[in-house]
């Protein structure tokens, strides 16, 4: 299994793990499988300083990968900054593969659909250096399976239940395996035996998301569902015997949705002794009452994003997920339980369809007002979602725009919808200036 380098303008590994492939790992064991892990992206990688110089962690087991500079893709000609392949060098990747040796196939996973370039080139270089044939799966290939047919994969799995895999491979491989008896989600543990080290552990403890935000594919790709807690923990558990971590991140895109559940996994998570955990992802404010303030405090969560999105009228057209007093009672309830404005953030989308730069603004302030971080987040749209089809239909987007030009980044440099360059650079200076108002 193979999870490919990054090409972008920038990357930082927050916590950074190829769980999908993980769980791909886990059940290919299952069924009998033996199974070797290349993860280009892991930092801590027994191996990896023989061929890179490692950044050293800046917290939380978090840090900048190696990187080196790669030509740009031809779309990408007229940015004017340097782009990048982040992660192992390709001769980390040959050192690996001659240490594994001969395999029946090799299972290539992908994440943001623009960072496809990295994908390809990853399976390029392992139809040249293996003779197995090459299965590619993950985000990139859910959103645009027609796009990742062109990646030089012998064969694409678009889907996201992988109960249907070891179909897949009965038919496109001729693999002699059953079924899976279980349900993968709820029985199986991402395979984080299959590092020689980590840095941290990340793990889910749900999949899917009952809301319906315009912008979001999570709820088009998954039926929400919910990982029994007592599965969750034991899960945590079982690898921090194995990899001696401080660091452990939830990957949920609805962690507390269902109060029931929630407290019984917070309740679980307060007897892990010196253990930091970090939500990421952004949870829902509007979930955040006392008492999971509270238990999130017990359990010791040392990094808390709360999704707030945006101001105004856009609050309710995109979903109606999270309104401004939704996030100030959320932010109320978690400082009561004592966490203080440098473990919590909200998150603000900028440059959404429809969204003004006052809109924009007026979230940046509200934010800071409530003293804890901003942390702004540049939309891209995302094919396959209800904002993607009413821009398609509106003739804002081609359909068949290179998806390397939606990266979140330069979007805001050609893209005619929207604040424009210079106004998501003000508001991102904005939001710099007021986090650094902050007391330390
Ligand atoms: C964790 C996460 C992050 C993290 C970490 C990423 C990082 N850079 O460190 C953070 C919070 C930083 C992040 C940031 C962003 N993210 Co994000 N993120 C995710 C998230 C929530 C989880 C990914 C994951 O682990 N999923 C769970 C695993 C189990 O799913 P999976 O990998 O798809 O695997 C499944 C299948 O694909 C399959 N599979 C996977 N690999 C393989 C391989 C084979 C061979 C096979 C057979 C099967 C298989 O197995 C699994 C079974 O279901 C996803 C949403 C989601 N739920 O997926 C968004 C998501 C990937 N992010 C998204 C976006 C938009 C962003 C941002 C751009 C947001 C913004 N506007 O700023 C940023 C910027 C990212 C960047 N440039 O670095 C979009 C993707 C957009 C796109 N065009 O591709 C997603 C889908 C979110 C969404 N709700 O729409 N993100």
């Amino acid at each position: 299994m193979v999870n490919p380098n990054i090409h972008d303008f920038a990357a930082y590994d927050f916590w950074l793990k190829p769980l999908g492939l993980l769980y791909v790992g886990a059940l290919l064991k299952r069924l009998g499988a033996q199974v070797f892990l290349v993860d280009m992206m892991n930092r801590h990688d027994l191996d990896l300083p023989r061929f890179v110089k490692v950044p050293k962690d800046k917290y939380f087991g978090t840090g900048k990968f190696p990187s080196r500079e790669i030509e740009k893709p031809e779309v990408l000609k007229e940015i004017p900054r340097r782009f990048k392949s982040y992660g192992a060098p390709p001769e980390y990747l040959e050192y690996k593969l001659r240490e594994i040796g001969k395999v029946d196939a090799v299972f290539v996973t992908s994440m943001m659909t623009y960072w496809y370039s990295g994908v390809w080139e990853m399976v390029k270089a392992l139809k040249e250096l293996t003779s197995s044939p090459v299965l590619l799966g993950g985000v990139y290939t859910h959103i645009l399976p027609r796009h990742a047919l062109k990646s030089g994969a012998d064969f694409i799995f678009p889907y996201t239940n992988l109960n249907a895999l070891p179909r897949f491979l009965r038919d496109k491989l001729g693999w002699e395996i059953p079924d899976f008896e279980g349900n993968w989600f709820e029985d199986l543990d991402p395979a984080y035996e299959l590092y020689n080290r980590v840095g941290y552990l990340v793990f889910l403890s749900s999949i899917g998301c009952p809301f319906r935000c315009s912008y979001c594919i999570t709820p088009l790709v998954w039926k929400f569902s919910k990982r029994s807690p007592e599965k969750v923990i034991k899960a945590i558990e079982r690898y921090l015997e194995l990899h001696p971590v401080k660091d452990v991140a939830f990957f949920d895109d609805a962690f507390l949705v269902r109060k029931d559940h929630v407290e019984e996994l917070l309740r679980g998570l307060r007897n892990f002794r010196g253990i930091r955990f970090h939500l990421p992802n952004g949870i829902h404010a509007r979930l955040v009452d006392r008492q999971i303030a509270e238990l999130l405090k017990e359990a010791n969560f040392k990094t808390i994003k709360l999704g707030y999105e945006t101001s105004g009228n856009l609050q309710r057209e995109t979903g109606g997920k999270v309104f401004d007093e939704d996030l100030e009672r959320a932010v109320e309830f978690l400082k009561e339980a004592g966490f203080t404005h440098e473990e919590l953030a909200a998150y603000v989308l900028v440059n959404m369809p429809g969204q003004s730069y006052e809109d924009a603004e007026r979230a940046v302030y509200f934010v800071h007002s409530l003293g804890i971080r901003v942390n702004v987040n540049e939309y891209t749209p995302i094919p396959g979602t209800k904002d993607w089809q009413k821009l398609v239909k509106e003739g804002l987007i081609d359909p068949d725009v290179d998806p390397l030009l939606l990266n979140n980044t330069i979007l805001p440099l050609w893209w005619k919808v929207g604040m424009g360059a210079s106004g998501v650079e003000r508001i991102k200076k904005l939001a710099r200036e007021l986090n650094s108002k902050l007391p330390i």
